[in-house]
């Protein structure tokens, strides 16, 4: 092997060629490689600075702490992702509840023929327009984020059908549903639980999705110790493809967030219909808010 293969085996590419005249023991350790290993020197910053204090260990003030690995579910199947003191919380996923055939029927037809609008809600006071279009069926009005879509009892006859497979294979009921389109990857929903007053506790929702695949992401509520802070609380991401079902269950909407963010590459639409029970909002409760 030649002398610069060599060097480039033993040292990688911080190798330097040996100086003129060096001849250490593989012929171009330098002579005061002694003196020099216990000082850090020059490019390191420490100036002559001893190593030994350089390098002092001290113990940190705060416990170190990890931050989770994003968990994927992909698979059909029921995941009890959290039990807390607000009980269990339980995603069942159903990719294939609608074949490919209907689901392309289907989305095109809703697309088509559903009536979608933009909603304005309010943030503290300022209005803002939702990034994505919606509609919504129920014999109640819906308050959300500062604002209500009325009621609306015109289902459209392929909604009906969907609801009632969907209620035959949760075995749930179910009066009302909001549908989302998603007209591209900018379109999107923010950190959310579906936990106004309206929707009782625990509520169960069924969300089906038809189109181009988003992912739904999940966070766990951050302890009360943490006030607010998300850093390091449990991530779950569900990919949502064109006629997969999932269900949100138990206590959900107390110790989870959900999410499906914007996308920065190419997204074709995608329709989501979420199944929902809607109850009259309790007597002198602000319309919209939790309990
Ligand atoms: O589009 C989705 O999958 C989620 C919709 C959603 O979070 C909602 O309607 O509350």
């Amino acid at each position: 092997m030649s002398d610069k293969r060599q060097r480039a085996r033993v040292q990688g590419s911080w190798a330097k060629p040996p100086a003129k005249g060096q001849s250490g023991p593989m012929g171009f350790v330098p002579s005061n490689a002694a003196s020099r290993s216990n000082t850090a020197s020059g490019s390191w910053g420490f100036g002559n600075q001893k190593a030994s204090e350089a390098f002092k260990f001290h113990q940190p003030t705060k416990p170190v702490r990890d931050v989770p690995k994003e968990k994927v579910i992909e698979q059909a199947g029921v995941y009890e992702i959290s039990h807390g003191p607000s009980g269990v919380s339980r995603l069942r996923l159903w990719p294939g509840f609608i074949t490919t055939e209907e689901a392309d029927w289907m989305f095109s037809k809703l697309l088509e023929e559903l009536p979608w609008s933009k909603k304005t809600n309010y943030r503290q006071g300022e209005a803002y327009d939702e990034p994505r279009l919606t509609c919504w069926y129920g014999e109640l009005p819906y308050t959300y984020a500062h604002s209500t879509i009325p009621a609306n009892n015109q289902w459209h006859p392929l909604l009906v059908t969907l609801r009632e497979a969907v209620e035959q294979s949760s075995s749930c009921t179910f009066n009302s549903l909001l549908c989302n389109l998603y007209r591209n990857g900018r379109d999107s929903i923010g950190w959310h639980s579906d936990d106004e007053a309206s929707l009782g506790p625990k509520p169960t929702i069924a969300s089906l999705s038809l189109g181009d695949t988003r992912v739904f992401s999940l966070r766990k509520q951050p302890p009360p110790e943490d006030n607010g802070d998300y850093t390091y609380v449990e991530r779950i991401s569900v990919p949502l493809s064109h006629g997969t079902l999932l269900l949100m269950e138990g206590a959900t909407q107390d110790d989870w967030q959900h999410q499906v963010a914007k996308e920065y590459h190419d997204r074709g639409p995608r329709i989501n219909l979420t199944f929902r029970t809607i109850h009259p909002e309790p007597e002198g409760h602000r319309p919209g808010t939790k309990i």
